[in-house]
């Protein structure tokens, strides 16, 4: 069941949500995005709970061997929590089919995380993300699996072997304030594929990028970057002719060949 539904329980915390138990700083708060409908406490509990870590390193970052779910209608604020891929999701090498850390349903929020490895994140559809931060990218950093409105604020990525975001459905994709060092490429659409997507990028640091910071194959793309610093990287567009550009200054084009 999404948030709020017909049994929403009660809040709890004034602020609709449930908060760290005292003894466990940083364990994450989970809310409903929509204040007038909060979580059931049970089901803010359980969910808590799942998102602990299956196991710490001696280094405090948390490990991950499962995915994790953020269901449609929830809000979850790490509280700075750092985590990793374990082993059974995948070696964050570039082999496809890795799994990824965290699956957000669609009109979900997550904020204030570091993770590292695997297949990064997943969202479903429309999706939030603040103060998100990929440390060590693995095989890419977060995939729009569905259609949907993305936004990616206040957030960072670094050492990403090729792709950080990777965009295999229609929609948007908003990123505002992103801070990217070493990758292929920042944004990237689907391989080959044309379909239509709506990408903002703005007030935002790229360097050390081996192609571009987005590279598209779909005409239908309509591209809007502002206000950014990219640096040591040959590109910030390489998208067909067709396809609707703004703001670029090293356009390239490049056709598909995988
Ligand atoms: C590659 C692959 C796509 C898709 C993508 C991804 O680009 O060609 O089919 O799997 O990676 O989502 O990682
Ligand atoms: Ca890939
Ligand atoms: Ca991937």
């Amino acid at each position: 069941a999404g948030a709020g539904g017909g049994a929403a329980g009660k809040g709890v915390d004034g602020a609709h949500g449930v908060a760290a138990p005292s003894g466990q700083g940083g364990a994450p708060v989970v809310r409903s995005t929509d204040p007038s409908r909060p979580l059931g406490s049970a089901q803010a509990r359980q969910l808590q709970e799942a998102l602990k870590p299956d196991a710490v390193g001696a280094d405090g970052v948390g490990i991950y061997n499962t995915t994790r779910v953020i269901p449609a209608g929830v809000q979850v604020d790490f509280n700075g929590a750092r985590i990793k891929a374990g082993p059974a999701l995948g070696d964050g090498g570039q082999a496809e089919g890795q799994k990824p850390l965290i699956r957000m349903e669609s009109g979900s929020s997550i904020a204030n995380l570091e993770l590292s490895g695997a297949d990064g994140i997943h969202a479903m559809g429309d999706a939030k993300l603040d103060r998100i931060k990929w440390a060590d990218v693995g095989e890419d950093a977060f995939t729009m699996k569905g259609p949907g409105h993305v936004e990616v604020t206040n957030s960072s990525a670094f050492n990403a072997s090729d792709k950080i975001f990777q965009l295999n459905a229609g929609g948007s994709f908003k990123l505002d304030n992103f801070t990217a060092d070493t990758f292929g490429k920042a944004v990237r659409t689907n391989g080959g594929k044309d379909f239509p997507i709506d990408i903002s990028v703005t007030r935002s640091s790229f360097r050390n990028g081996k192609e571009a910071v987005v590279r598209s194959d779909a005409a239908q793309a309509k591209i809007h970057l502002a206000g950014n610093t990219v640096v040591d990287t040959p590109h910030d567009v390489i998208a067909p002719q067709a396809a609707q550009v703004e703001g670029a200054q090293h356009r390239g084009t490049k056709s598909y060949t995988g």
